[in-house]
Parts: C-alpha cells; sequence; structure tokens
C-alpha cells in the first residue's frame, strides 16, 4: 500500500544489532552473523514464499512438479478440513496450482485473492449458517447454545451463526469451545455452560473427530433433555452416531450432504488386504487395528487410539497386539464404518472433485490449435507439459453432470451451490440409530429454500417427546 517506515526502522535494527555482536569480542568471538531479509509486503502468500526461498537457498522458488517417478503433478484434492486445506493452498496458490477441497467448508475460502486456486465440492458454511438459523426460526425457538472445536471450522462456523442469529433477532445463550488437546478445566467450562444454561437447543460446530471427547463428557455428566442441532460434519458420522449415546444425542437435527450411491465401491473396498503390497503401511494399520492382531514382519504399530479418556489421560496405545493375524481374517465378519456404504455422502463429494479434475484435463487434451482458450492465438495446452494455471482456466468454467444424474457447476469463487439433506436421529426396530430425512434445503446465490416435510415425523429428545421450548 505504501512504505512502512515504522517497518523500515525495525528493519535496519535488527541489521544494526547483528552488525554490533559481530564486532564484539565477548560474543561469539569467531563466528560472524549474517542475514538475509524478505519484503512480505503484509501478505500471508509473500510470507510463505519468502519462506520458501529462504529455506531452498534459490534466488526464485520454484515448484518441480515432478514427483519421484518423473510423473507431472498437476493438481491437489483436499486436504479435509478447512485449517489443513488452507495451510496447503497458501503454497500451491503461490504458484497457482489448483487445489479441490471436499470438506473445507470455511466461507473464507471463497475469497479469490486469497486462495486463487481452491475449489471444493461442498458447499461453504456460509450457506449452512444461514440455514441453521432458518430452522431455528422454524420450530420458534429463541435462546441458543453454541460449542465449537477449536479449528478454523468450529470458530468461523460459530461466528457467522451468531451474526446470522443477530441478524434474525435471536439469542446466542453461551458460547464454548471444546479443546483440540485435553484439558479438564476447558472441557468443564464447555460442559457447564449447557448444564447451567436455560437453552434447551444447542448448535455443535465440530467435526466428528474433534467432537467425540466432548460426547464421553456429556454421558458422563449424564446431560440429557437438550436438542442437538448439528453441523454437517458429525450428524452422519459412525464416531457419534452409537446407541449408547442415543440416552444423549438421540433426537439430534441437522444438515447432511445427501446421499448417493457409488457402483463399485463396496467391491473395491472389500478388495483390502495387506499381502497385496508390503509397502502399503496404512492397509497393514487398518488390518492390525480392525482385528486386533500385529502383522508379521511388519514394524507398524497397532491400534493408535488418540481418543482421551474421563482422566484426561491420553488412551495411546503403540503396543503391539501378542496375537499375530493370519490374513485370514474376514471383512465380512467386521461391523466397521469403512464398510459401511450406506452412508457414502462426503465420500461421494470425493467422487466428484477427481471427476472435477478427469473432466477439465478431458477438456483441456481435446483442445484444437487456433480455436485454443488463451490468448493471443488462442493456444492450446498440451499434456503433460502445461502450466497450472492452464489447467486452472478449465477448472473455473468446467460444468457436467454425475453418475447420477445432477449437475455438477461451480461458481466463481469455486463454491458449488447446493443441497442439504435434514436430517434427525431416531432409534430404529434393531436398536440402531437411523438417520431419518425429515427436509431439504437447497440454495443458490440468489435464492434458498427450507423445506421440513409436514408428515415427517421428528424425534425430540424431551421428557414429553415434543417440541423443546428454548425460549
Ligand atoms: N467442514 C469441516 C470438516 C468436515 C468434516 C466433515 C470432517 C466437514 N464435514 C465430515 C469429517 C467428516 C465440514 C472443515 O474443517 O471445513
Amino acid at each position: 500500500f505504501r512504505f512502512n517506515f515504522r517497518g523500515f526502522r525495525w528493519m535496519k535494527t535488527m541489521i544494526h544489532m547483528i552488525k554490533e555482536i559481530n564486532e564484539r569480542k565477548d560474543i561469539l568471538p569467531n563466528f560472524t552473523l549474517g542475514y538475509q531479509i524478505f519484503d512480505t509486503c503484509f501478505t500471508v502468500s509473500k510470507s510463505v514464499e519468502s519462506a520458501l526461498v529462504f529455506l531452498t537457498g534459490q534466488e526464485e522458488n520454484k515448484p518441480h512438479l515432478r514427483n519421484s517417478t518423473g510423473a507431472y503433478l498437476v493438481a491437489m484434492i483436499g486436504a479435509g478440513g478447512s485449517s489443513l486445506s488452507i495451510a496447503a493452498s497458501r503454497t500451491l496458490g503461490l504458484y497457482y496450482l489448483p487445489q479441490v477441497g471436499y470438506a473445507s467448508t470455511r466461507s473464507i475460502l471463497s475469497d479469490k485473492h486469497q486462495f486463487p486456486t481452491c475449489l471444493r465440492t461442498i458447499p461453504s458454511d456460509k450457506a449452512q449458517s444461514t440455514a441453521m438459523v432458518k430452522l431455528i426460526q422454524h420450530f420458534g425457538w429463541v435462546w441458543i447454545g453454541a460449542i465449537a472445536a477449536d479449528d478454523d471450522y468450529g470458530k468461523y462456523g460459530v461466528k457467522t451463526f451468531k451474526e446470522e442469529m443477530e441478524a434474525a433477532n435471536l439469542c446466542v445463550a453461551f458460547s464454548e469451545i471444546i479443546p483440540k488437546i485435553y484439558s479438564k478445566e476447558k472441557m468443564h467450562k464447555a460442559v457447564n455452560a449447557i448444564k447451567d444454561s436455560t437453552a434447551r437447543v444447542v448448535v455443535l460446530y465440530a467435526s466428528d473427530t474433534d467432537l467425540s471427547p466432548f460426547v464421553l463428557e456429556v454421558v458422563y455428566h449424564n446431560i440429557t433433555d437438550r436438542t442437538r442441532r448439528a453441523s454437517e460434519a458429525w450428524i452422519t458420522s459412525a464416531l457419534i452416531a452409537k446407541p449408547e449415546y442415543f440416552p444423549y444425542f438421540g433426537g439430534s437435527i441437522g444438515f447432511a450432504r445427501p446421499r448417493a450411491d457409488i457402483p463399485g465401491l463396496k467391491e473395491f473396498l472389500y478388495d483390502v488386504h495387506p499381502s497385496k503390497d508390503p509397502n502399503d503401511v496404512l492397509t497393514i494399520e487398518f488390518w492390525q487395528t480392525a482385528f486386533n492382531c500385529t502383522w508379521p514382519h511388519s514394524s507398524v504399530p497397532y491400534n493408535v487410539d488418540h481418543r482421551v479418556n474421563m482422566t484426561g489421560k491420553e488412551d495411546r496405545l503403540y503396543a503391539m497386539s501378542d496375537k499375530f493375524c493370519t490374513g485370514e481374517e474376514r471383512l465380512e465378519d467386521l461391523k466397521n464404518t469403512y464398510l459401511d456404504v450406506s452412508q457414502l455422502r462426503i465420500t461421494n463429494n470425493i467422487k466428484q472433485a477427481v471427476y472435477f479434475m478427469a473432466h477439465a484435463l478431458d477438456t483441456l487434451s481435446k483442445c484444437e490449435e487456433g480455436y485454443g482458450p488463451y490468448i493471443p492465438g488462442n493456444t492450446c495446452a498440451y499434456i503433460p507439459d502445461f502450466e497450472p494455471w492452464q489447467l486452472m482456466f478449465y477448472l473455473k468454467t468446467l460444468k457436467f453432470t454425475t453418475h447420477d444424474g445432477k449437475r455438477m457447476e461451480i461458481d466463481e469463487n469455486g463454491d458449488v451451490f447446493g443441497y442439504y439433506d435434514i436430517i434427525n436421529w431416531q432409534l430404529n426396530d434393531d436398536g440402531e440409530i437411523a438417520f431419518v430425512k425429515v427436509g431439504e434445503y437447497m440454495f443458490t446465490n440468489s435464492k434458498f429454500e427450507l423445506v421440513i416435510e409436514g408428515n415427517a415425523t421428528i424425534f425430540w429428545n424431551t421428557e414429553s417427546s415434543e417440541l423443546p421450548h428454548s425460549v
């Protein structure tokens, strides 16, 4: 924006002090300190670039874009959560390398100044926060508590939620954070907020992994008679949806990506075995953990459970099981979320992310010289040696139809319009948790629509089993 004289003074001071120390005979007498100074221009991307130039020792930091086998690197899919995607994106964006997210929902990723190459197959949280408030209005609730995971998703999710609540003249009774690293004190603060508040409805903005220790705490403190309003990230998670949690979390209501069937995926998932590739450490770890055994001749630790128990001590088991795996263990006997293809939601986003890339590359490869998109000369790009921005060009305008007949299309911010199922937790006849669809939420950039199905029976986790009042 303009020259920063104060910053310039700070920089000069560093140089002056380094010089002073170099002249002193009592500190580091036989060594000379040097320095290299970068202008970050007060921007994250320049700062990341400087760090890379510094680390690689190169004047200009150029990405290699080839992996160890010589294959050309064109794009990245992921990461999962927003905090992780954002971290990766700060570097990828520097080189204009495309990145397609499938679970990163933080609204800031729509900002194309900061994240020029981020696209996603999941809608931004902005849409969900608006929808949450609509849902709250629909049921006539006024006082709502909010709990967030200690990451970008939780904190910014709750921030937009609060803003939307205020705009609708509704009240946030409390807003607390679930710690990432177990702290009894912080955990109790969050639990007590729920206990002490008259708000019967609580919004939980967290990924299932982060929510899980909190769930144990709620069970431990025996907090029932509250309705949870879920963020999309845990409402259909097998980690949380356990029958033993039903007394506490039954009746939860939340948003979920539409469920999809992915032909052939089930067979592919079953086709997993450690003997297929001895270097595939994740498969070995999967097998060992699933069957509680040690794969012979492997050094992969088994059952690394990072979950924290009530005492606040970490249950981290790095031990090897004394039972060896035979390789004859049967996947069919497992009751494991890995093999459950009845709730493919984020999984389907992943499929779409991969297809996004493939369709863009396909269109790029079919370019006819003289009719190409790049000016001047209407030139084309050619696989394998094109620049990342050339692929980005295609991705930005891509539209395609998915295997189940849905239109995939992104807007100028890299976002998809969308659709959510509204899900209510009920108990089915087998004593398992059923995710019952009770409504839908649809939106584009100009309008949105929330529909609660008129004849849907919603299960409420209240003493009277009736719609809770949270006023
Ligand atoms: N956005 C979260 C991460 C996340 C997630 C999930 C993780 C979402 N949905 C489902 C596990 C399962 C939504 C984020 O950090 O942006």
